[in-house]
Protein backbone atom coordinates (compact mmCIF):
# COMPACT_ATOMS: atom_id res chain seq x y z
CA UNK A 1 0.00 0.00 0.00
CA UNK A 2 1.03 3.25 -0.70
CA UNK A 3 0.93 4.86 3.09
CA UNK A 4 -0.21 3.43 6.03
CA UNK A 5 -3.20 5.45 6.69
CA UNK A 6 -4.49 3.55 3.06
CA UNK A 7 -4.61 0.30 4.76
CA UNK A 8 -7.01 2.26 6.94
CA UNK A 9 -9.19 3.76 4.46
CA UNK A 10 -9.42 1.08 2.25
CA UNK A 11 -10.58 -1.63 5.69
CA UNK A 12 -13.27 1.14 6.31
CA UNK A 13 -14.36 1.27 2.90
CA UNK A 14 -14.69 -2.61 2.36
CA UNK A 15 -16.45 -3.04 5.47
CA UNK A 16 -19.46 -0.10 4.06
CA UNK A 17 -19.53 -1.98 1.14
CA UNK A 18 -19.85 -5.33 2.87
CA UNK A 19 -22.49 -3.72 5.36
CA UNK A 20 -24.56 -1.18 2.97
CA UNK A 21 -23.61 -1.50 -0.42
CA UNK A 22 -22.04 0.12 -3.29
CA UNK A 23 -23.58 3.53 -2.59
CA UNK A 24 -22.77 4.08 1.11
CA UNK A 25 -19.10 2.78 -0.04
CA UNK A 26 -18.90 4.92 -3.16
CA UNK A 27 -19.81 7.92 -0.37
CA UNK A 28 -17.33 7.04 2.10
CA UNK A 29 -14.46 7.10 -0.51
CA UNK A 30 -16.16 10.58 -2.04
CA UNK A 31 -15.92 12.00 1.38
CA UNK A 32 -12.34 10.68 2.53
CA UNK A 33 -11.46 12.81 -0.82
CA UNK A 34 -13.45 15.56 -0.36
CA UNK A 35 -11.37 15.68 3.43
CA UNK A 36 -8.46 15.50 1.71
CA UNK A 37 -8.84 18.41 -0.78
CA UNK A 38 -10.41 20.77 2.25
CA UNK A 39 -6.99 20.41 4.46
CA UNK A 40 -6.57 24.34 5.09
CA UNK A 41 -3.57 25.28 5.46
CA UNK A 42 -2.58 29.07 6.16
CA UNK A 43 0.93 30.73 5.66
CA UNK A 44 2.03 34.14 7.21
CA UNK A 45 4.20 35.95 5.08
CA UNK A 46 5.65 38.94 7.16
CA UNK A 47 8.93 41.28 7.06
CA UNK A 48 9.79 45.33 6.93
CA UNK A 49 7.50 47.53 4.05
CA UNK A 50 9.98 46.15 0.13
CA UNK A 51 11.51 43.23 1.54
CA UNK A 52 9.62 41.09 -1.07
CA UNK A 53 6.16 39.77 0.73
CA UNK A 54 4.25 39.91 -1.77
CA UNK A 55 6.41 39.43 -4.47
CA UNK A 56 6.94 35.73 -2.65
CA UNK A 57 3.16 35.44 -2.16
CA UNK A 58 2.92 35.63 -6.00
CA UNK A 59 6.06 33.49 -7.22
CA UNK A 60 4.78 30.89 -4.56
CA UNK A 61 1.97 30.52 -6.17
CA UNK A 62 2.96 30.57 -9.40
CA UNK A 63 1.80 34.45 -10.56
CA UNK A 64 3.39 36.73 -11.76
CA UNK A 65 3.86 39.79 -10.24
CA UNK A 66 2.65 41.38 -13.68
CA UNK A 67 -0.79 39.73 -13.50
CA UNK A 68 -3.35 42.22 -12.51
CA UNK A 69 -6.18 40.24 -11.42
CA UNK A 70 -4.51 37.79 -9.73
CA UNK A 71 -0.86 38.60 -8.33
CA UNK A 72 -0.63 40.76 -4.87
CA UNK A 73 0.20 44.09 -5.47
CA UNK A 74 4.34 45.26 -5.27
CA UNK A 75 6.63 47.81 -5.96
CA UNK A 76 9.34 50.19 -4.78
CA UNK A 77 6.32 52.21 -3.13
CA UNK A 78 4.86 50.77 0.28
CA UNK A 79 2.24 48.09 -1.10
CA UNK A 80 1.18 46.16 1.94
CA UNK A 81 -0.56 48.06 4.77
CA UNK A 82 -3.28 45.39 5.34
CA UNK A 83 -4.09 41.52 6.03
CA UNK A 84 -4.82 40.70 2.53
CA UNK A 85 -5.41 36.75 2.24
CA UNK A 86 -4.35 34.94 -1.08
CA UNK A 87 -5.59 32.27 -1.87
CA UNK A 88 -3.96 29.14 -3.87
CA UNK A 89 -5.30 29.64 -8.06
CA UNK A 90 -5.49 25.92 -8.35
CA UNK A 91 -5.36 24.70 -4.37
CA UNK A 92 -7.87 27.49 -2.88
CA UNK A 93 -7.44 24.82 0.71
CA UNK A 94 -4.08 26.98 0.79
CA UNK A 95 -3.81 30.29 1.45
CA UNK A 96 -0.80 33.00 1.86
CA UNK A 97 -1.52 36.11 4.07
CA UNK A 98 0.12 39.06 2.72
CA UNK A 99 0.90 40.61 5.87
CA UNK A 100 2.11 44.24 6.50
CA UNK A 101 5.01 44.82 8.58
CA UNK A 102 5.62 44.82 12.08
CA UNK A 103 5.85 48.39 13.72
CA UNK A 104 3.34 50.52 11.76
CA UNK A 105 1.26 52.86 13.15
CA UNK A 106 -1.74 50.78 12.29
CA UNK A 107 0.19 47.45 13.52
CA UNK A 108 2.55 48.69 16.19
CA UNK A 109 5.13 45.67 17.43
CA UNK A 110 3.41 44.91 21.30
CA UNK A 111 -0.09 44.18 19.32
CA UNK A 112 0.68 42.92 16.46
CA UNK A 113 -0.01 39.31 16.62
CA UNK A 114 -2.79 39.94 18.28
CA UNK A 115 -3.72 42.22 15.67
CA UNK A 116 -3.27 39.89 12.58
CA UNK A 117 -5.05 36.94 14.30
CA UNK A 118 -1.90 34.87 14.71
CA UNK A 119 -4.27 31.67 15.46
CA UNK A 120 -5.51 31.05 12.07
CA UNK A 121 -1.97 30.57 10.44
CA UNK A 122 0.02 27.21 10.43
CA UNK A 123 3.47 28.81 10.61
CA UNK A 124 5.31 32.08 9.53
CA UNK A 125 7.33 33.29 7.08
CA UNK A 126 9.83 36.79 8.35
CA UNK A 127 10.91 37.99 5.52
CA UNK A 128 13.95 40.53 4.81
CA UNK A 129 16.22 41.83 2.47
CA UNK A 130 18.97 42.44 4.54
CA UNK A 131 19.60 41.49 8.05
CA UNK A 132 16.83 40.60 10.32
CA UNK A 133 16.17 43.37 12.92
CA UNK A 134 15.19 43.91 16.15
CA UNK A 135 11.27 44.21 15.24
CA UNK A 136 11.89 40.62 13.45
CA UNK A 137 13.41 39.11 16.39
CA UNK A 138 11.15 40.18 18.95
CA UNK A 139 8.21 38.64 17.32
CA UNK A 140 10.02 35.22 16.38
CA UNK A 141 10.16 35.40 20.39
CA UNK A 142 6.28 35.96 20.33
CA UNK A 143 5.34 33.76 17.76
CA UNK A 144 7.74 30.97 19.58
CA UNK A 145 6.11 31.60 22.78
CA UNK A 146 2.50 30.90 20.99
CA UNK A 147 3.83 27.73 19.98
CA UNK A 148 3.60 27.90 16.14
CA UNK A 149 6.59 27.86 13.84
CA UNK A 150 8.43 30.79 12.08
CA UNK A 151 10.51 30.21 9.53
CA UNK A 152 13.63 32.69 8.00
CA UNK A 153 13.22 34.07 4.48
CA UNK A 154 16.67 36.42 3.31
CA UNK A 155 15.27 37.66 -0.42
CA UNK A 156 16.20 39.10 -3.16
CA UNK A 157 19.61 36.96 -3.27
CA UNK A 158 19.91 37.45 -6.75
CA UNK A 159 20.88 40.91 -6.18
CA UNK A 160 23.50 39.72 -4.04
CA UNK A 161 24.94 37.71 -6.33
CA UNK A 162 24.60 40.47 -9.29
CA UNK A 163 26.92 42.60 -7.09
CA UNK A 164 29.59 40.44 -5.17
CA UNK A 165 29.90 39.24 -8.86
CA UNK A 166 30.54 42.62 -10.42
CA UNK A 167 32.59 44.08 -7.03
CA UNK A 168 35.18 40.65 -6.87
CA UNK A 169 35.35 40.04 -10.60
CA UNK A 170 37.57 36.93 -10.85
CA UNK A 171 37.55 36.44 -7.37
CA UNK A 172 33.76 35.62 -6.95
CA UNK A 173 32.99 32.20 -5.49
CA UNK A 174 29.43 32.05 -5.56
CA UNK A 175 29.17 29.38 -2.40
CA UNK A 176 31.46 31.53 -0.39
CA UNK A 177 28.96 34.33 -0.97
CA UNK A 178 25.71 32.53 0.06
CA UNK A 179 27.50 31.10 2.94
CA UNK A 180 28.77 34.38 3.94
CA UNK A 181 25.03 36.10 3.91
CA UNK A 182 23.25 32.87 5.22
CA UNK A 183 26.17 33.69 8.50
CA UNK A 184 25.75 36.99 9.13
CA UNK A 185 22.00 36.55 9.04
CA UNK A 186 22.24 33.94 11.72
CA UNK A 187 25.40 35.70 14.25
CA UNK A 188 22.17 38.51 14.06
CA UNK A 189 19.68 35.93 15.64
CA UNK A 190 22.10 33.86 17.63
CA UNK A 191 21.64 33.76 21.55
CA UNK A 192 17.90 35.38 20.93
CA UNK A 193 16.45 32.74 18.75
CA UNK A 194 16.68 29.29 19.21
CA UNK A 195 18.47 27.00 17.00
CA UNK A 196 17.99 30.26 13.81
CA UNK A 197 18.36 28.85 10.26
CA UNK A 198 18.03 30.86 7.40
CA UNK A 199 16.57 30.22 3.95
CA UNK A 200 18.35 32.47 1.03
CA UNK A 201 15.64 32.81 -1.89
CA UNK A 202 15.28 34.46 -4.82
CA UNK A 203 11.62 34.66 -5.99
CA UNK A 204 12.17 35.00 -9.05
CA UNK A 205 14.28 32.51 -9.20
CA UNK A 206 13.20 29.47 -6.57
CA UNK A 207 14.76 26.52 -8.61
CA UNK A 208 18.34 27.91 -6.91
CA UNK A 209 19.77 28.77 -3.18
CA UNK A 210 17.28 27.85 -0.57
CA UNK A 211 14.04 27.62 -1.78
CA UNK A 212 14.22 23.78 -2.27
CA UNK A 213 15.69 23.37 1.13
CA UNK A 214 12.51 25.59 2.67
CA UNK A 215 10.25 23.15 1.30
CA UNK A 216 12.04 20.42 2.61
CA UNK A 217 11.73 21.78 5.81
CA UNK A 218 8.28 22.78 6.00
CA UNK A 219 6.80 19.08 4.74
CA UNK A 220 9.38 17.42 7.46
CA UNK A 221 7.86 19.58 10.06
CA UNK A 222 4.36 20.05 9.01
CA UNK A 223 2.02 17.34 10.61
CA UNK A 224 1.16 14.97 8.15
CA UNK A 225 -2.59 15.49 6.71
CA UNK A 226 -1.22 18.84 5.87
CA UNK A 227 1.89 17.78 4.06
CA UNK A 228 -0.08 16.78 0.81
CA UNK A 229 -2.18 20.20 0.98
CA UNK A 230 1.40 21.89 0.33
CA UNK A 231 2.82 19.91 -1.79
CA UNK A 232 0.49 20.20 -4.22
CA UNK A 233 0.16 23.99 -4.07
CA UNK A 234 3.96 23.94 -4.68
CA UNK A 235 5.75 25.58 -7.80
CA UNK A 236 7.53 23.77 -9.82
CA UNK A 237 10.87 24.48 -8.12
CA UNK A 238 12.55 21.39 -8.44
CA UNK A 239 12.30 18.29 -10.63
CA UNK A 240 12.16 16.81 -7.03
CA UNK A 241 8.87 18.48 -6.61
CA UNK A 242 7.48 17.36 -9.51
CA UNK A 243 7.80 13.81 -8.60
CA UNK A 244 6.55 14.28 -5.57
CA UNK A 245 3.67 16.10 -6.87
CA UNK A 246 3.11 12.58 -9.19
CA UNK A 247 2.82 10.36 -6.04
CA UNK A 248 0.41 12.58 -4.25
CA UNK A 249 -2.06 12.73 -7.34
CA UNK A 250 -0.92 8.93 -7.74
CA UNK A 251 -1.94 7.81 -3.99
CA UNK A 252 -5.64 9.10 -5.13
CA UNK A 253 -6.24 6.98 -7.66
CA UNK A 254 -7.31 3.86 -6.23
CA UNK A 255 -9.83 5.41 -4.80
CA UNK A 256 -11.34 7.72 -8.01
CA UNK A 257 -11.30 3.82 -9.88
CA UNK A 258 -12.92 2.27 -6.56
CA UNK A 259 -15.89 5.01 -6.82
CA UNK A 260 -15.91 4.57 -10.84
CA UNK A 261 -16.14 0.82 -10.37
CA UNK A 262 -18.83 0.99 -7.43
CA UNK A 263 -20.70 3.56 -9.88
CA UNK A 264 -19.98 6.55 -8.27
CA UNK A 265 -20.57 8.97 -11.01
CA UNK A 266 -23.09 7.46 -12.83
CA UNK A 267 -26.34 9.05 -12.73
CA UNK A 268 -28.29 5.53 -13.78
CA UNK A 269 -26.57 1.93 -13.14
CA UNK A 270 -24.84 1.04 -16.19
CA UNK A 271 -24.37 4.17 -17.96
CA UNK A 272 -21.28 5.22 -15.99
CA UNK A 273 -18.93 6.03 -19.22
CA UNK A 274 -20.14 9.45 -19.77
CA UNK A 275 -20.35 10.13 -15.89
CA UNK A 276 -17.20 8.42 -15.64
CA UNK A 277 -16.01 10.68 -18.41
CA UNK A 278 -16.69 13.77 -16.59
CA UNK A 279 -14.60 12.67 -13.56
CA UNK A 280 -11.71 12.17 -15.71
CA UNK A 281 -12.02 15.48 -17.59
CA UNK A 282 -11.70 17.20 -13.98
CA UNK A 283 -9.39 14.84 -12.23
CA UNK A 284 -6.97 15.43 -15.51
CA UNK A 285 -7.81 19.53 -15.85
CA UNK A 286 -6.61 18.91 -12.02
CA UNK A 287 -3.53 17.23 -13.12
CA UNK A 288 -2.52 19.60 -16.02
CA UNK A 289 -2.88 22.78 -13.44
CA UNK A 290 -0.79 21.35 -10.46
CA UNK A 291 1.72 20.60 -12.94
CA UNK A 292 1.49 24.15 -14.04
CA UNK A 293 0.85 23.22 -17.85
CA UNK A 294 -2.22 25.16 -18.01
CA UNK A 295 -2.30 28.24 -20.08
CA UNK A 296 -1.77 30.98 -17.13
CA UNK A 297 0.69 29.13 -15.46
CA UNK A 298 2.83 28.33 -18.60
CA UNK A 299 2.49 31.81 -19.76
CA UNK A 300 3.39 33.16 -16.10
CA UNK A 301 6.96 30.70 -16.66
CA UNK A 302 7.24 32.13 -19.78
CA UNK A 303 7.77 35.79 -18.62
CA UNK A 304 9.66 34.75 -15.19
CA UNK A 305 12.21 33.12 -17.02
CA UNK A 306 11.87 35.90 -20.50
CA UNK A 307 11.39 32.82 -22.98
CA UNK A 308 8.86 32.98 -25.49
CA UNK A 309 5.72 30.97 -24.67
CA UNK A 310 6.20 28.28 -27.95
CA UNK A 311 9.41 27.40 -26.92
CA UNK A 312 8.62 26.23 -23.18
CA UNK A 313 5.32 24.72 -25.07
CA UNK A 314 7.67 22.96 -28.09
CA UNK A 315 9.31 20.58 -25.48
CA UNK A 316 5.96 18.85 -24.34
CA UNK A 317 5.52 15.61 -26.43
CA UNK A 318 2.12 14.29 -24.60
CA UNK A 319 -0.93 14.30 -27.02
CA UNK A 320 -2.35 16.96 -23.71
CA UNK A 321 0.29 19.18 -24.35
CA UNK A 322 -0.77 22.56 -24.46
CA UNK A 323 -4.41 21.85 -24.86
CA UNK A 324 -7.93 22.73 -22.81
CA UNK A 325 -8.90 19.02 -21.46
CA UNK A 326 -12.25 17.74 -23.02
CA UNK A 327 -14.18 14.85 -22.72
CA UNK A 328 -13.78 14.83 -26.83
CA UNK A 329 -10.24 14.55 -26.26
CA UNK A 330 -9.61 12.02 -23.55
CA UNK A 331 -11.60 9.79 -25.63
CA UNK A 332 -9.27 10.53 -28.43
CA UNK A 333 -6.22 9.85 -26.56
CA UNK A 334 -7.61 6.95 -24.80
CA UNK A 335 -8.82 5.37 -28.31
CA UNK A 336 -5.46 5.95 -29.75
CA UNK A 337 -3.87 4.38 -26.33
CA UNK A 338 -5.73 0.93 -26.72
CA UNK A 339 -2.25 -0.83 -27.45
CA UNK A 340 -0.36 0.79 -24.42
CA UNK A 341 -3.18 0.54 -21.75
CA UNK A 342 -3.74 -3.02 -22.68
CA UNK A 343 -0.16 -3.91 -22.28
CA UNK A 344 0.23 -1.58 -18.79
CA UNK A 345 0.67 -3.56 -16.36
CA UNK A 346 -2.65 -4.77 -14.07
CA UNK A 347 -1.32 -5.86 -11.03
CA UNK A 348 -0.61 -2.93 -9.56
CA UNK A 349 -4.23 -1.52 -9.24
CA UNK A 350 -5.07 -4.75 -9.66
CA UNK A 351 -3.94 -5.01 -5.81
CA UNK A 352 -6.41 -2.74 -4.43
CA UNK A 353 -9.33 -5.09 -5.64
CA UNK A 354 -9.25 -7.43 -2.98
CA UNK A 355 -8.61 -4.99 -0.48
CA UNK A 356 -12.11 -2.88 -1.15
CA UNK A 357 -13.93 -6.33 -1.72
CA UNK A 358 -14.85 -4.47 -5.10
CA UNK A 359 -17.76 -7.34 -7.02
CA UNK A 360 -15.80 -9.21 -9.88
CA UNK A 361 -18.11 -7.92 -12.26
CA UNK A 362 -17.41 -4.81 -11.64
CA UNK A 363 -13.34 -4.95 -11.70
CA UNK A 364 -13.08 -4.23 -15.25
CA UNK A 365 -14.63 -0.37 -14.71
CA UNK A 366 -12.07 -0.53 -11.47
CA UNK A 367 -8.49 -1.53 -13.60
CA UNK A 368 -9.49 0.28 -17.06
CA UNK A 369 -9.96 3.86 -15.09
CA UNK A 370 -7.47 2.85 -12.88
CA UNK A 371 -4.98 2.50 -15.69
CA UNK A 372 -6.26 4.93 -17.85
CA UNK A 373 -6.00 7.70 -14.96
CA UNK A 374 -2.54 6.40 -14.62
CA UNK A 375 -1.41 7.21 -18.35
CA UNK A 376 -2.89 10.53 -18.14
CA UNK A 377 -0.93 11.47 -15.04
CA UNK A 378 2.55 9.86 -16.41
CA UNK A 379 1.98 12.60 -19.85
CA UNK A 380 1.59 15.37 -17.55
CA UNK A 381 4.02 14.88 -15.22
CA UNK A 382 6.69 13.99 -18.18
CA UNK A 383 5.55 17.28 -19.94
CA UNK A 384 6.32 18.85 -16.72
CA UNK A 385 9.79 17.90 -16.20
CA UNK A 386 10.58 18.69 -19.65
CA UNK A 387 9.56 22.21 -19.49
CA UNK A 388 10.73 22.88 -16.30
CA UNK A 389 14.46 21.60 -17.95
CA UNK A 390 13.66 23.87 -20.33
CA UNK A 391 12.99 26.67 -18.41
CA UNK A 392 16.07 26.44 -16.83
CA UNK A 393 18.21 25.93 -19.89
CA UNK A 394 18.76 22.11 -19.19
CA UNK A 395 17.21 21.35 -22.94
CA UNK A 396 18.44 23.86 -25.67
CA UNK A 397 17.58 21.77 -28.67
CA UNK A 398 13.21 22.11 -29.39
N1 LIG B 1 15.49 40.80 -7.79
C1 LIG B 1 14.57 40.60 -6.87
N2 LIG B 1 13.65 41.54 -6.62
C2 LIG B 1 12.71 41.28 -5.71
C3 LIG B 1 12.67 40.07 -4.97
N3 LIG B 1 11.63 40.12 -4.12
C4 LIG B 1 11.04 41.32 -4.32
N4 LIG B 1 11.69 42.03 -5.25
C5 LIG B 1 11.39 43.41 -5.70
O1 LIG B 1 11.38 44.27 -4.56
C6 LIG B 1 10.36 45.24 -4.63
C7 LIG B 1 9.46 45.15 -3.41
O2 LIG B 1 8.81 43.91 -3.40
P1 LIG B 1 7.37 43.66 -2.76
O3 LIG B 1 7.06 42.24 -2.98
O4 LIG B 1 6.39 44.66 -3.24
O5 LIG B 1 7.71 43.91 -1.22
P2 LIG B 1 6.73 43.95 0.03
O6 LIG B 1 7.46 43.37 1.17
O7 LIG B 1 5.43 43.31 -0.31
O8 LIG B 1 6.54 45.50 0.25
P3 LIG B 1 5.38 46.27 1.05
O9 LIG B 1 4.08 45.78 0.52
O10 LIG B 1 5.59 47.71 0.75
O11 LIG B 1 5.56 45.99 2.50
C8 LIG B 1 9.60 44.96 -5.94
O12 LIG B 1 10.07 45.86 -6.91
C9 LIG B 1 9.98 43.55 -6.29
O13 LIG B 1 10.01 43.32 -7.68
C10 LIG B 1 13.69 39.07 -5.25
O14 LIG B 1 13.74 37.98 -4.64
N5 LIG B 1 14.61 39.40 -6.19
MG1 LIG C 1 3.54 44.02 -0.34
Amino acid sequence: MDNPHDDEQIAEIAEELQTNGCAAAAAKIKTYLDELDNVQLNIAITGESGSGKSTFVNAFRGIHNSDKTRAAPTGVKETTTDIRPYPHPYHPNVTLWDLPGVGTTKFPADKYLKLVEFERYDFFIMISADRFRENDVKLAQEIQKMKKKFYFVRSKIDHNIRDEKESQGSEFNEEETLKEIREDCIQGLKGRVESPQVFLVASFKLHLYDFRLLEKTLEEELPEHKKNALLLALPNASLEIIIKKKEALQSRIKYLAGMSALGAFAPVPGLSFGADMLMMVTTITQYQATFGLDSKSLHCLAQTVGMPLDELRAVMTSPLAGKEITKELIIKVLCSSMIELSLMAAEEGSRFIPFFGIPVAMTLSFVSTYKSLNMFLNMLAEDAQKVFEKALGLITTV
